[in-house]
């Protein structure tokens, strides 16, 4: 399909899409049907000679029904898309799959620092490995991630895995995603932080299960 947002590589990316594709057309429909009218306004009640404006005073029952329709038209297209979006929600946010890769990423002005728990598979031993900005992953697992910031709010995003998530001082908020294609994506910082947040961006790499144990055996070579 024709599409203008970046590539999904996300196994939960096309339910966010469908969230994102039903909000635009309801919203696009609207826009058109506002716009519409007012041009088509301008057009009826234009000037012209002869005609003149006239008074009214006012009609309770119809001026409340030009509010009270639409209105709640907007409420029931708002309750379709709950009731769409609630499920994906539901499975992206509230389920979470435990991860095969785990990585815990701080928020910092300006940098994202990954912290890897090394080939123990735990934080806070020594193998673990803190970098700027280089988020290493395998394709096809799942990776948990742990957020956190030392300064302000920063937004943890990944544009082509549909994952947004803000990253709160003194709160660890989990997310995750799995990646579908190797490759390499941006980790914009998604919440204005300070004079260098234009500049915060990370990056990334998702391996073949072969490039990825390589690395890992380039980053740990005595594992
Ligand atoms: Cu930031």
């Amino acid at each position: 399909m024709w599409s203008w947002l970046p590539e999904n590589v996300s196994t939960y990316g096309g339910d966010i899409d469908s969230i994102i594709y039903l909000i635009y057309y309801i919203t696009g429909a609207w826009f058109f049907l506002t716009i519409g009218i007012i041009v088509l306004f301008l057009f009826l009640y234009r000037h012209r000679e002869g005609r003149r404006a006239t008074y009214i005073h006012g009609n309770t029952l119809a001026q409340m029904a030009w509010i009270l329709v639409p209105t709640l038209i907007v409420l029931g297209l708002d309750l379709w898309i709950d009731f769409q979006s609630a499920p994906i929600w539901e499975r992206i946010k509230v389920h979470m799959p435990p991860g095969d890769v785990r990585v815990q990423v701080t928020g910092k002005q300006f940098n994202w620092e990954i912290l890897y728990p090394g080939p123990d598979g735990r934080f806070g031993t020594a193998d673990d490995l803190q970098v700027d900005n280089e988020l290493h992953v395998p394709v096809g697992q799942v990776v948990r991630v742990t957020l956190k910031a030392k300064d302000v709010i920063h937004s943890f995003f990944l544009p082509n895995l549909r994952l947004k998530q803000d990253a709160l001082p003194g709160r660890e908020i989990e997310a995750w995603f799995e990646a579908t294609k190797p490759g390499v994506y941006e980790i914009p910082c998604a919440e204005l932080c300070g004079f260098g947040h234009s500049g915060m961006v990370g990056y990334l790499t998702v391996h073949s299960a072969e490039d990825y144990e390589k690395w890992v055996k380039r980053t740990w070579p005595s594992s």
